[in-house]
């Protein structure tokens, strides 16, 4: 009986081996033309006879106890080398304070760009003057910060679509934003919020990216200025600040840019709308009870005080309103920065409350714009409401007000459906084929559900109404689908970002990675499986985005020699080969340097205890991936020099001795003779 059974079963998988394989292989062709590298189109071409393969992957399957859904799972998610991904994932790298570019399907982590947090591989924040010109730029007065907590990377769009040109992400802990340009990967403006320690609902953009939104957290008064707990309802506020972004400088203009004072509730996530709703901005908030905590005092706890009500309040803002109002001057100044004062804000008609349940977390618009999808932590559904109603409703003008004067649009007027989709719904995401994700933090599990309206016609299923589950491991935060914030999703994949890992990885003590789990969505119907599992060794990742990889156009080595990244322009300090030397004046020493494989030039520099030394080095190389390192001891200098790149540094000669510095890359066979001597005299 046993054995038959085995039979049975070694006669299943090895049919389906070599149906897979068969599979496979058409699909390495069809990646090859989406951009693979021609050696491994070869290869596949090379391995199209599969007799005697199908044996062998059969063996191998049974020896390492793989099910044919396994094997499912590998075909889709394995990627040979050389061929490259049809997708990448820009996704936060929390309280690590970097951000992570990973390939799908393939889960390969392809690079982290060091964001908040000083970084030596890519040499950020140690010497490089760009890069600390950067960080200097996201410090808060006379404090250097070293870190960040990334929450919510947005890509840049044009007409509503990822346009692979620019990325952004907040830092909650502090209340910054960063910009990060997609030629070069590299962080290039740190904007510190002036009104706010920290934020939360940011960063988003609006359909063109003209701005970047950054919404607040934990109410507080507005500049950071004291104010006792016990005044909290009048001295504490909430806010959110729109950023104007200048896509020709790549950088964010803090002149033009203005904020909007809100009641002290605590604003969550936000989204821009789009197409139907574009020119309007959506954002959550929970604590509309203003629970001011104090537990050891025994106040009710945050958790309890903040939960009382039923509803709290979506806040619904009129961007192009709050633009003219903001323009035409009608703002206060904290700390320098305008804003929109709150009572300026109701006067205009610019913001609107609609009640929303539970302590919400999640505000996500359809790719139409026409609905907006809100999930209550503490409620089992997810409300949907129509833009069109909101419109209404606010035409109509039959308004209640909260305590501060904002007028509330009834929640009846405003809903479209709800749908209950189970347990902890936190965000929501959006495919190609009229269904909804929303990510259920308690359960743990991915809940897809069908869309109304305009979506009908692309499912089968009955309107608003949950069409199935994937259990995931564990406790999921955010979800992202391939292009899932656009106008356009592509739907296929759908990234689980976890926030517990527990069992599914080798124990390697107490502190353990997050989890993100891959699960293919392409098929419609109940059948989304969970296809690979990709531990992330840093903070808790948030939010995360998928674009389809073609879009992206990045540099291969820098445009010139000579190429300055932090003013994308050749640097006056270019280092062209023969023009090395090193100029002394006073105690001023400059050392003009170039690197190319295998040497520096000069190889000697002589300086003196005391000496102010400023250090320009050109990489001359114009060779595909030849970066070369510098690194001084003692001195804490670490750089990455990309091909192309000019790079500046300076440093007080305060101790004497003879230091080695060298490449730290491993750059040609000679790489270990990239080095030189910096020798310093000491002073009598
Ligand atoms: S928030 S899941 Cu910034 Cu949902 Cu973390
Ligand atoms: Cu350059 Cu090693």
């Amino acid at each position: 009986m046993k054995l038959q059974k085995n039979n049975m079963s070694k006669t299943v998988i090895s049919g389906i081996v070599v149906i897979l394989l068969i599979l496979a292989i058409g699909l390495m062709v069809s990646c090859n033309d989406n951009g693979g590298s021609s050696e491994s189109a070869d290869s596949a071409d090379s391995s199209a006879d599969t007799s005697g393969v199908s044996n062998d992957a059969m063996a191998i399957a049974e020896a390492r106890g793989l099910t044919p859904d396994d094997i499912t799972a590998a075909l889709k998610t394995f990627t040979p080398s050389g061929v490259h991904d049809e997708y990448i994932m820009f996704a936060s790298g929390g309280h690590g304070g970097q951000v992570y570019v990973i390939g799908m399907p393939s889960m390969r982590i392809i690079k982290q760009i060091a964001v908040f947090t000083p970084e030596p591989w890519q040499g950020y924040g140690y010497g490089a003057e760009g890069t600390m010109e950067v960080l200097a730029g996201g410090n808060v007065g006379d404090s250097d910060l070293t870190w960040g907590d990334t929450h919510h990377p947005a890509l840049s769009e044009t007409d509503g679509d990822y346009d692979g040109e620019f990325l952004f992400i907040n830092d909650k802990a502090n209340g910054r934003v960063a910009v990060i340009d997609l030629k070069d990967f590299e962080t290039k403006q740190l904007v510190k919020n002036p009104i706010a320690l920290g934020d939360h609902g940011g960063t988003f953009v609006v359909p063109d990216t003209e701005w970047v939104i950054e919404g607040g957290q934990y109410g507080a008064p507005l500049g950071w200025e004291y104010a006792s707990i016990d005044d909290y309802n009048e001295d504490y506020r909430g806010m959110v600040t729109f950023w104007k972004f200048d896509r020709e400088a790549g950088r964010i203009d803090t002149d033009t840019s203005f904020a909007i004072e809100l009641p002290p509730y605590w604003q969550d996530l936000c989204d821009a709308g789009k197409l139907a709703s574009e020119g309007w901005i959506f954002c959550n908030s929970f604590n509309t009870e203003r629970a001011t905590g104090g537990v050891e005092d025994g106040n009710p706890p945050f958790e309890a005080g903040a939960s009382q009500n039923d509803m709290d309040f979506l806040h619904v803002i009129d961007k192009e309103k709050a633009i003219e109002v903001a323009a035409a001057g009608k703002t206060m100044d904290v700390q320098g920065f305008p804003v929109i004062p709150l009572q300026t804000a109701i006067d205009e008609g610019l913001l609107y409350f609609i009640p929303e349940p539970k302590s919400p977390h999640g505000v996500d618009v359809t790719p139409d714009g026409k609905f907006l999808t809100i999930s209550g932590k503490l409620d089992p559904h997810v409300s949907i409401y129509s833009f069109q109603k909101i419109q209404d409703a606010i035409a109509a003008g039959s308004f209640e007000y909260d305590d501060y004067g904002v007028p509330i649009i009834a929640f009846d007027d405003a809903v479209e459906a709800q749908v209950e989709v189970g347990l902890g719904p936190l965000h929501t995401q959006y495919d190609d084929k009229g269904y909804a994700y929303t990510s259920l933090f308690l359960e743990p599990a991915v809940s897809r559900w069908t869309l109304g309206g305009d979506f009908s016609d692309l499912h089968e299923e009955e309107d608003w109404t949950l069409v199935t589950k994937t259990p995931v491991q564990y406790n999921v935060g955010h979800i992202a689908v391939a292009e899932g914030d656009t106008v356009s999703p592509d739907g296929k994949y759908l990234v689980s970002m976890n926030k517990w890992a527990i069992d599914r990885f080798n124990n390697v003590g107490p502190l353990l990675p997050q989890n993100f789990q891959l699960l293919d969505i392409s098929e419609a119907g109940t059948n989304m499986p969970v296809i690979y599992d990709l531990p992330i060794p840093d903070g808790e990742p948030h939010y995360a985005q998928i674009i389809k990889a073609d879009k992206l156009d990045p540099w291969e080595v820098y445009p010139e020699i000579g190429w300055n990244p932090h003013t994308n322009s050749v640097d006056p300090n270019v280092v062209q080969l023969g023009e090395e030397r090193v100029e002394r004046n006073g105690n001023e020493v400059e050392i003009w340097m170039t690197a190319v494989r295998s040497h520096f030039t000069p190889e000697h520099v002589n300086i003196k205890q005391g000496d102010h030394v400023t250090w320009h080095i050109t990489n001359v190389e114009r060779a595909y991936d030849a970066t070369h390192g510098f690194s001084i001891p003692y001195y804490n200098i670490n750089l990455s020099i990309e091909p192309g790149e000019a790079t500046t540094f300076e440093f007080d000669a305060t101790e004497d001795g003879v230091f080695s510095y060298y490449c730290t890359e491993f750059c040609s066979a000679l790489h270990l003779e990239m080095t030189g001597y910096m020798m310093i005299e000491p002073s009598e």
